[in-house]
């Protein structure tokens, strides 16, 4: 049987669709990036969306993997710190379900892949904190997939499995890991020293500050394959 692989994402209202009729307005709608589904399934998983009104340890029981996907930045409240001017849109009800989620499925011991924010969520869950604005490394004027710095991967990590000693990758975040969250560890580095991708020590969870969804060699990543394979066992 494939694996089923939960998928968070976030709430907006209707009017945020160009073109949606105004009656439809003040709706809600759920929302995430194809990308991830896509590359769920093409890793051998059946991708399934969590609603954001569920009960997280409902689902999470139901599920044999998790990705926390990429969006915009969390409430610096949930890690101790004053929203600077540089913060993007917060979605309280987004950070909420996913620190539940997250809970849910640290109870489960549930394989779970973080991207992007997903990675920054993970770090927070564990206690740690974000820089709130690092301009460069946020590429988001050019295509999505420019490959734009390399990362140094830790020895003995599940990323030095997946590509190596050195993996090179697009960079679309403008917030980075700060202090690493308790039972943390980084596993990949940018040449800046920047948190590129951590690892839990006693669960089965990797996250990548990177987005491998949006890269052409996202059918063959061998990170969702980690996940599928993780999730299948
Ligand atoms: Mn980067």
């Amino acid at each position: 049987m494939k694996p089923l692989i939960g998928l968070v994402g976030s709430r907006f209202t209707g009017d945020r669709i160009t073109g949606n009729l105004d009656v439809l307005g003040a709706s809600p709608i759920d929302v995430y990036y194809a990308d991830y589904s896509q590359a769920v399934i093409e890793a051998g998983g059946i991708p399934m969306w969590i609603p954001i009104d569920v009960d997280p340890a409902d689902a999470v029981e139901r599920l044999d993997g998790l990705v926390m996907t990429g969006g915009t930045d969390i409430d610096p409240a949930r890690y101790g710190a004053e929203r600077t001017e540089h913060v993007l849109e917060i979605v309280s009800a987004r950070d909420e379900y996913e620190l539940a989620t997250l809970e849910a499925a640290s109870a489960r011991e549930l394989p779970t892949l973080g991207v992007c924010r997903g990675l920054q969520v993970i770090n927070v869950h564990a206690g740690g904190t974000l820089h709130q604005h690092l301009p460069e490394h946020a590429f988001v004027d050019g295509p999505g997939d420019a490959l734009t710095h390399d990362i140094a991967i830790a020895e003995g990590s599940v990323l030095e499995q997946c590509y190596g000693a050195v993996h090179r990758v697009n960079s679309l975040h403008h917030q980075q890991v700060a202090d690493v969250g308790a039972l943390i560890r980084v596993t990949a580095t940018a040449p800046d020293g920047g948190v590129e991708a951590i690892e839990h020590e006693e669960l089965p969870w990797v996250a990548v500050q990177w987005h491998p969804e949006m890269l052409p060699t996202r059918s063959t990543d061998p990170i969702f394959d980690w996940l599928v394979k993780a999730a299948t066992s």
